[in-house]
This record gives structure tokens, C-alpha cells and sequence, in this order.
């Protein structure tokens, strides 16, 4: 098993700050041109990010733990590509989600929701709260994202779609002569899917060259790895086949993500795939690569291993769980159990 990636801030770097929102954010005034990929990359805004990124690990852990259910998996290989696209790349304001010149994000892997959530949350497209309420009776966080979600531009769960509705919003853009870009993110064993093929088919022949698809290339589909399911490779070759260009990326590097959105947004007459390699379950040395996570909540015990695996002391966990709308009690409960650990580690 891989063992966990461990960021090198310190715990007291935490934040769940959302002046991060101003400082990182494209978000710019309406009409202004798209920052779409825009570089250079400083260290300061690399280190700020990955900040954001390890925060956000831990309020999905703490969002589908409470839920008692969800998909852990492919939301912590995913989480690095939606913080790259939110605080970098897309063009977007949070506060007016149907503003029609937005860049659109589709998630067509809809499980893998609570990445979604804990990034729209932090960007500010509803409170920070909600987290805690993933998958409850009436809460809007259901299991698999839906369009009652500020932010969320598709229902998705049922997988193979997205692309085929990423096609024709981007269609919809040029009939409509406006000057957003579309963004589907896929899994790879969700590439599985014949319809898949029919939509990379479409854009091609459409040359709708303001389509970007990102495949989260974690190896691992549910209970297995992708190559004993259904070998996809060579899947670069297959989607150059389509007519696409192929970019192929370490999905959890942010200056090469932004890069290859970069990249893609000056390509002209053809859409552009980026194959993000990925680690599923990425941060959490029990979940990496391991199949048993992809939809399955951690216990009580295994998300203070999580979290003290994503290095944050029990103030942290605090804090985190305040933010994010937890009662006493189970912030109490949770960071006892953190203290715990940290205990008999000393
Ligand atoms: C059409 C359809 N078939 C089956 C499922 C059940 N299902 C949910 S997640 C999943 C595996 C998805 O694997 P992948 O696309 O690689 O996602 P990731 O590894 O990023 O979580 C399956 C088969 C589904 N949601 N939709
Ligand atoms: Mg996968």
C-alpha cells in the first residue's frame, strides 16, 4: 500500500479562511477576460493551496463520518483537480451561481460529492455549516450531487452522462455566442461507459474546443482495480483516436494541473482531455489505493487515524468541526479521540 502523503505545513497553519477566497480567486468582475489557467504560480499561492487542500480532506472525512456513509475514495483523489479549477481556473462568482457567463464544472462522477461540497462551501456558494449535514434527511447535500445545490450544475450519480451534458452545454455556449468554458470531470472507471465514447466522439466532430475533460485516473473502480474490471489502456491512445488532444498529469500537483488548463484553453479545434493520475483515497495512509474506501464512511477510530494522518492536532479538529457546523458533543467525542492517539504516540 502507498503510504499517506504528508503536507508539510504545520498544524497551526490551519485555516478555513476564506480571505483565501480573495486572494486566490479568480472570481473576476463579470465580462473581465477568463483567468483560465493563468500563470505564474507563486510559492505563496502553492502553499496557500495546499493549506486549503488539507483542510478540505478533513472536513470530507468529517462530512461522510457523521453520514455514516458516502465515498471517500474518489473524493480524496479528485480534491486536488476541483481546488486547482475553483480558487485557479474557472471564472465564477459565488455569490450569483446562474450567472450566465460562468465557466461550468460538471462532476459527472456524482459519488464523489463531498469533494464538491467541501470546495463550494469554502468558495462561498453556501455556508460552511452544511457540511455537517451530508446525506441527512432535508439537508441539500444528498449523496449524489444534485442540481438543488448552489454551485452544482448537473445531478449525477449515474455514471457516463457528464460528458454527453458537458458537450451540449458547450454547444449551447457557441449558439449562444457567449464565452464561458465547460469542465467534466470523470472517473476512470466510469470511462467504462459506452456513452463515454459517444460524447468524446460528438465533441470531437463538433471541434467544440472550449470543452475540457478531466479523467480522475485512481486505478481503482469500487471494489477493484480498473485493469481486472476492464482494461482501459492505452486510454491516452484512445482518446487521441477520438480526436482529442491528451495531456497526462500528476492530479495532485497544482502547478502542472494549472499548467495543463493552461494548455487547454489555447488549444483550437478540438477538446482537450487531461488524464490526471491520482492516488484514491489520496492523504490517508489506511485509504490510499485501497478499494475497501471507495464507498465506505470511516469509523469513529478510523477517522482520528484520518485526520491525525492529515496532521491536525485536536485544535484543529476543533476548530474544523465548529466551522463546519458539528455539535458540542461530537466535537467533544471526536477530539478526545484525536488527543487520544496523539497521547500514545508521545
Ligand atoms: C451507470 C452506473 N453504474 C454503476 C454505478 C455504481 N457505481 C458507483 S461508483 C462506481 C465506480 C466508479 O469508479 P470510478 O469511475 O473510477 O470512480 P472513482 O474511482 O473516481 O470513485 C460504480 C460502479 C453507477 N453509479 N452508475
Ligand atoms: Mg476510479
Amino acid at each position: 500500500m502507498a503510504s499517506a502523503s504528508r503536507g508539510a505545513q504545520s498544524t497551526t497553519e490551519l485555516s478555513h479562511n476564506t480571505s483565501l477566497t480573495s486572494s486566490l480567486s479568480p472570481t473576476p468582475p463579470q465580462g473581465a477576460p477568463s483567468p483560465n489557467g493563468s500563470l505564474p504560480f507563486t510559492a505563496t499561492e502553492h502553499r496557500e493551496l495546499r493549506r486549503v487542500a488539507r483542510t478540505l480532506r478533513g472536513e470530507i472525512l468529517l462530512s461522510i463520518a457523521e453520514a455514516n456513509s458516502g465515498h471517500p475514495g474518489g473524493s480524496l483523489s479528485e480534491l486536488d483537480i476541483l481546488i486547482t479549477l475553483y480558487y485557479r481556473v474557472l471564472r465564477h462568482d459565488p455569490k450569483n451561481p446562474a450567472w450566465p457567463d460562468r465557466d461550468r464544472f460538471i462532476l459527472s462522477k456524482g459519488h464523489a460529492c463531498p469533494g464538491l461540497y467541501a470546495v463550494l462551501a469554502n468558495r462561498g456558494y453556501f455556508p460552511l455549516k452544511d457540511l455537517s449535514t451530508f446525506r441527512k434527511f432535508e439537508s441539500h447535500l444528498q449523496g449524489h450531487a444534485h442540481i438543488g445545490t448552489p454551485g452544482v450544475e448537473m445531478s449525477s450519480g449515474s455514471l457516463g452522462q457528464g460528458l454527453s451534458f458537458a458537450t451540449g452545454v458547450a454547444l449551447a455556449q457557441r449558439v449562444d455566442g457567449r464565452a464561458y468554458r465547460t469542465y467534466a470531470l470523470l472517473g476512470d472507471g466510469e470511462c467504462d461507459e459506452g456513452q463515454v465514447w459517444e460524447a468524446a466522439m460528438s465533441a470531437a466532430h463538433y471541434k467544440v474546443d472550449t470543452l475540457t475533460a478531466i479523467v480522475d485516473r485512481n486505478g481503482i473502480q469500487n471494489d477493484r482495480f480498473t485493469r481486472q474490471v476492464m482494461e482501459l489502456e492505452p486510454l491516452a491512445g484512445k482518446w487521441r483516436a477520438f480526436g482529442w488532444r491528451v495531456l497526462q498529469v500528476n492530479g495532485h500537483s497544482f502547478p502542472a494541473l494549472l499548467k495543463a488548463f493552461h494548455v487547454a484553453q489555447e488549444t483550437k479545434g478540438r477538446p482537450t482531455v487531461i488524464i490526471a493520475r491520482t492516488v484514491k483515497g489520496k492523504g490517508v495512509s489506511f485509504m490510499e489505493n485501497t478499494p475497501a474506501f471507495h464507498g465506505k464512511a470511516p469509523t469513529k477510530e478510523q477517522l482520528a487515524q484520518a485526520l491525525q494522518d492529515l496532521e491536525f492536532s485536536a485544535s484543529d479538529v476543533r476548530q474544523t468541526m465548529e466551522a463546519t457546523g458539528f455539535t458540542r458533543e461530537k466535537i467533544d467525542e471526536i477530539t478526545a479521540l484525536v488527543e487520544a492517539r496523539s497521547a500514545a504516540r508521545a
